[in-house]
């Protein structure tokens, strides 16, 4: 897989993606990642990348010229991409779906905006994408789309050593992870769960499933409508739904809620 990011802060870019799992990955060759400087794709001798926007209002909007530029360069050295991402808060949320189909694909680009926009004709003639990594905003694109690229390059087969670390992965199933623990079994006068410590493998993935299915419900109910749910952890989740609904029964007869 070939992925060329497109950005006017290339150093910046670079050191992340030269660390961790993702810089090996590229030093293997399972993943060929280049950088590029939006300026480079400039044709005036002061390299500028925005401009005033049209209508009026506060800020400057990143010019279409450049990013044009860059893309069909891109697509002149490597062949036409699979798909051209812009990173943005405008766009659809990341998803694990969204990164396993990015994974899967030959040539990416991924443009990083800054400023208060970029041209809509960007977005309109140039995008395939655009994704948002959350409901927030950011002082520009160039951490969402490491962002983007650390979450599809982990999923490019091979690049995890192990690969269940990946497919057991939360979200995977879209369930959140179960707690996690290792020496020393008491720490500061806290302790690791005795089943944990009993090696009955049985009963250590049931209390893992369980939970999994406890911290889902309690943190991201909205995960459990669209999560594919083995039969165990189907009953594991109605039981936690039986004993939420008692503790609720339990507390409206012992405290009535005063009325208005
Ligand atoms: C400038 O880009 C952003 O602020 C951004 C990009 C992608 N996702 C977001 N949530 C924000």
């Amino acid at each position: 897989m070939t992925l060329d990011l497109v950005t006017i802060f290339p150093a910046m870019v670079e050191a992340a993606l030269a660390a961790g799992v993702v810089g090996r990955a590229r030093e293997s060759g399972l993943v060929d990642v280049t950088v590029r400087d939006l300026r480079d794709y400039t044709e005036d001798r002061h390299r500028v990348v925005d401009d005033i926007p049209y209508g009026g209002g506060p800020g400057m909007v990143m010019k279409p010229e450049p990013f044009f530029r860059a893309v069909e360069a891109i697509a002149a050295e490597r062949g036409q991409p699979s798909a051209v991402v812009l990173a943005t808060p405008q766009g659809r949320p990341l998803t694990h779906a969204k990164a396993l189909r990015l994974s899967r694909m030959d040539r990416i680009v991924v443009l990083c905006g800054r400023y208060e926009g970029v041209d809509e004709r960007v977005a309109e003639a140039l995008v395939t994408e655009e994704i948002s990594i959350g409901d927030y905003v950011l002082t520009g694109g160039e951490l969402a789309a490491l962002v983007i690229v650390d979450t599809v390059v982990r999923l490019v087969p091979g690049v995890v050593g192990d690969s269940a670390s990946v497919t057991e992965d939360s979200f995977v199933r879209g369930l959140l992870d179960h707690p996690h623990y290792t020496r020393p079994s008491v720490f500061r006068g806290m302790t690791v769960p005795d089943v944990l410590l009993s090696g009955h493998h049985a009963a250590i993935e049931a209390w893992r499933r369980r939970q999994r299915v406890k911290r889902t419900v309690e943190r991201r109910p909205d995960l459990l409508d669209a999560a594919e749910l083995s039969d165990d952890e189907r009953r594991e989740l109605e039981a936690l739904r039986a004993e939420r609904a008692e503790a609720r029964r339990g507390r409206r007869k012992r405290a009535p809620k005063p009325r208005a």
